[in-house]
C-alpha cells in the first residue's frame, strides 16, 4: 500500500497495510535522518534503555519529519510525564513498555489522551508549533495519536484479552526479549514457548481487530515472512546499532579482517 502521510500514523496502523519501521539506540538525529532517508514508515527512539532524552527526541522528531517517516518514542516507563513529554515534542505514537493488565493499558491511553478521554495537559509545545497550531493539534491530537503498549511478559499474554479490550489501545508490540525473560528462556525468543504466546497475541488482535506490531531484533527473512503470515503488520526491523555491527562486520569481512 503506498503510504499517506497526510494519513494520521494511528489511521495507518488500524488501515492493517504493512508498516515497517526500525529502533533507535544512538541518540543523534543525523541516524534517525539517514535511516528515514533509507525509507522506514517510521522510527523508535527506545527511551527505556538508552541514554535518550526528551530533547533528543524532540531533535530525531524535527529530522524526520518531512521525510516520509513517523516519529514514534518507546517511553521509559508507563508513567505520566514520560508520555506528556514525547507526545509534546512531536510524537504521533507511543509504545508503553511492559503494560501486564487492563488497569495498566488504562493509564497509558489516559496519559496519552487530552480530556475528557484522559488526563494530558494542554500547552504550546513542539507538537503544536508552539501554539501555531494549537487549536488544529488540541482538536485533532487524540484522534491521530496512536497509542501501542508492549506485551512483555507470561502475565500480559494471561491478560491480552482485557488489554485489548481497553477503548484507546490502538495495538500491541510484542517484545521477544522481556518476554522470553519472563517465561524464565531469557534470549531464545525462536522457542516453541515464546512462538506460541506470540500465536496467542497475533490470535487476539484479529479478535479485537487491533493492530499486532513485533521487534524484530536480529533480522532473517524467514522471521519477517512469519511475523507478517501471522498479522503483525506494524513491524521493527533491528535496531541502529545493529545496523552498525552488521555493517562494520560485513566490510571488515571484505578486507579479509572477519572476527
Ligand atoms: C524486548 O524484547 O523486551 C524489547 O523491549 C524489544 O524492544
Ligand atoms: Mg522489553
Amino acid at each position: 500500500m503506498a503510504k499517506n502521510m497526510n494519513d494520521s500514523f494511528r489511521s495507518r496502523i488500524k488501515d492493517k497495510g504493512l508498516l515497517v519501521g526500525t529502533w533507535i539506540q544512538i541518540p543523534h538525529p543525523d541516524i534517525a535522518g539517514i535511516l528515514a532517508d533509507k525509507g522506514f514508515d517510521w522510527i523508535c527512539a527506545d527511551m527505556e534503555h538508552t541514554e535518550f532524552e526528551v530533547r533528543d527526541f524532540s531533535r530525531m522528531a524535527e529530522a524526520v519529519s518531512g521525510r516520509g517517516c513517523s516519529p514514534v518514542a518507546r517511553v521509559a516507563a508507563n508513567e505520566k510525564m514520560a508520555i506528556r513529554r514525547v507526545l509534546d515534542a512531536g510524537a504521533e505514537c507511543v509504545i508503553v513498555p511492559l503494560v501486564n493488565n487492563k488497569g495498566e493499558a488504562k493509564s497509558a491511553v489516559a496519559y496519552a489522551k487530552y480530556p475528557p478521554e484522559g488526563i494530558r495537559g494542554h500547552s504550546f509545545c513542539r507538537a503544536n508549533g508552539f501554539g501555531e497550531r494549537f487549536d488544529e493539534y488540541a482538536e485533532n491530537a487524540n484522534d491521530r495519536i496512536a497509542v501501542i503498549v508492549m506485551i512483555e511478559s507470561a502475565e500480559a499474554v494471561r491478560n491480552i484479552d482485557e488489554i485489548l479490550g481497553v477503548e484507546g489501545v490502538d495495538g500491541i508490540f510484542i517484545g521477544p526479549y522481556d518476554l522470553s525473560g519472563s517465561y524464565g528462556i531469557t534470549g531464545q525468543t525462536s522457542h516453541p514457548v515464546i512462538s506460541g504466546a506470540i500465536d496467542e497475541v497475533a490470535k487476539a488482535c484479529k479478535r479485537h481487530g487491533k493492530a499486532a506490531g513485533i521487534h524484530i531484533v536480529e533480522v532473517n527473512e524467514a522471521a519477517v515472512r512469519n511475523a507478517i503470515d501471522k498479522g503483525f503488520a506494524f513491524i521493527a526491523l533491528a535496531t541502529d546499532t545493529v545496523f552498525l555491527r552488521m555493517g562494520a562486520e560485513k566490510t571488515l569481512g571484505q578486507a579479509g579482517r572477519a572476527k
